[in-house]
């Protein structure tokens, strides 16, 4: 192999532990310092290469170069993502899931979820007026918790409430926690798949029947392409990808209060925006705040790109955050302003990419990022235009490096009172 093919990389034995004092800033440091968009590095034992940019999203979703089969860590299987998910899966067999998962996102469906959630803020506003403060962090998660358990047909008990919204919780707060913390994460997902497991059985058994459209009854009920129904581990893990993520809007919701406070100028445009200017909005809190750091892929067999050669099966990681901040891409990109996106989204699929990128149907794309939309929505009309509230003195700081990252105080709000 010639000079010329050698792709730059970060010399030493294993990077995992820079990995975690730099979080999200691992992947930028280095496209920076090597002045690549690509490198190579070692992680987790094992070679890796990592990427960013838009032409490297583009390959990153090319199902022909990268596959997901063994890619996440088997830390982050054992919290977030769960074993045999959608996000380990390809080929056919990975449409025929995604397709089940994109069933349960018609426009109808989504209405139906933006309802549900719209009354969840208003019952949780009720019980605010009556108290000193709250920690919007933690009642975000509560009213999101309940608004997907009603929209996904879970039965959910009001005693039940604080346990439940803790197991899903503790799903995306641990991957990258050391110690006790991930030990929590993976028992309450043990915890997690053994509730909802017992409910899949309920359906199968017409035990208990939730609404056809709503996900525990499509997922329970759904076929693989042997005509096989999925294993109920499967079944449940399935629909913990549902809930959890719902339950982790809980972060944005914190990320765009935090984007009205500092940006009080927005806030003021927002009262009186319409529909397209709280579309830019969010979808600048989305580009502009960390949430999911990378993805992960294995090189399904070897190719090219760039004169560089990517060896079968090797890990790699496309930086989310950093390709959301990529001065190539965006000007001023750690400038908030939402003006942006005016008439840009057309041209976003691989550059604005905090849910992933490329195609919903055939790729790994979020499935649930029209719903994160609209659930940002609804958090935006409360707090602009139905309550008025007072952020007390506090630190509202953010790391970036603990994945996920969220408000240093989880952001306490007082003196809540209706508009
Ligand atoms: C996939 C982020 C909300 C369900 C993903 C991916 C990311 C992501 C980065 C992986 C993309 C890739 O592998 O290339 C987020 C963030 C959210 C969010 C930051 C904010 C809370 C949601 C919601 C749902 C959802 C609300 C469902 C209601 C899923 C599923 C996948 C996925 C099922 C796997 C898709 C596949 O592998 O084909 N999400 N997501 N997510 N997300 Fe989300
Ligand atoms: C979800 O629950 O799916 C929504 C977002 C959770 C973000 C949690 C951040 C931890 C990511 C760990 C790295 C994953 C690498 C493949």
């Amino acid at each position: 192999m010639s000079e010329l093919n050698k792709m730059p990389r970060e010399e030493g034995m294993d990077h995992s532990v820079s990995l975690l004092r730099e979080g999200y800033m691992f992947i930028p440091n280095r496209r920076q310092s090597l002045q690549s968009d690509v490198f190579e590095t070692r992680l987790l034992g094992q070679k890796a290469i990592c990427m960013g940019g838009k032409e490297a999203a583009e390959i990153f979703y090319d199902h022909d170069k990268f596959k997901r089969a063994g890619a996440a860590p088997k830390r982050v299987q054992q919290t977030l993502f769960g074993e045999k998910g959608v996000q380990s899966l390809d080929g056919k067999v990975h449409l025929h899931r995604k397709n089940m998962f994109m069933s349960l996102m018609s426009e109808v469906a989504i209405k139906r979820f933006v309802e549900m959630n719209r009354d969840e803020w208003k019952k949780a506003v009720d019980t605010w007026l009556g108290m000193d403060d709250v920690i919007l962090y933690e009642e975000a998660k509560k009213l999101l918790c309940k608004t997907a358990c009603k929209w996904a047909g879970v039965p959910l008990s009001s005693e039940g409430l604080d346990n439940r919204v803790g197991e899903l919780a503790s799903l995306f707060e641990s991957p990258s926690a050391i110690g006790p913390e991930h030990w929590k994460g993976r028992h309450n997902r043990n915890q997690a798949e053994k509730w909802i497991g017992e409910l899949v059985e309920q359906v199968r058994e017409g035990e208990i029947l939730p609404d056809e459209q709503a996900a525990l009854y499509v997922i329970s009920m759904h076929k693989d392409l042997e005509g096989k129904l999925l294993n109920t581990e499967v079944a449940a893990v399935e629909v913990i990808n549902i809930l959890r993520p719902i339950v982790a809007i809980a972060i944005y919701i914190n990320f765009t209060a935090l984007a009205l406070h500092q940006f009080p100028e927005q806030k003021e445009k927002l009262a009186s925006a319409d529909d397209e200017f709280m579309q830019m909005f969010i979808q600048e809190v989305r580009r502009f705040y960390p949430f999911f750091p990378f993805a992960a892929a294995r090189v399904k067999e070897d190719f090219e790109w760039k004169d560089y050669t990517f060896k079968k099966e090797t890990l790699t990681l496309l930086d989310l955050y950093g390709t959301n901040h990529d001065p190539g891409l965006w000007d001023n990109p750690s400038v908030f302003n939402p003006e942006r996106f005016k008439e840009q989204e057309d041209s976003l699929k691989f550059s604005l990419i905090p849910q992933g990128g490329g195609s919903y149907h055939d790729g790994h794309r979020c499935p649930g990022e029209w719903i994160t939309i609209e659930a940002m929505k609804v958090c935006v009309d409360f707090l602009v235009n139905r309550i008025s509230y007072q952020i007390p003195d506090q630190d509202l700081s953010y790391s970036l490096v603990s994945i996920p990252s969220i408000p240093k105080s989880q952001i306490k709000i007082e003196r809540i009172k209706r508009k």
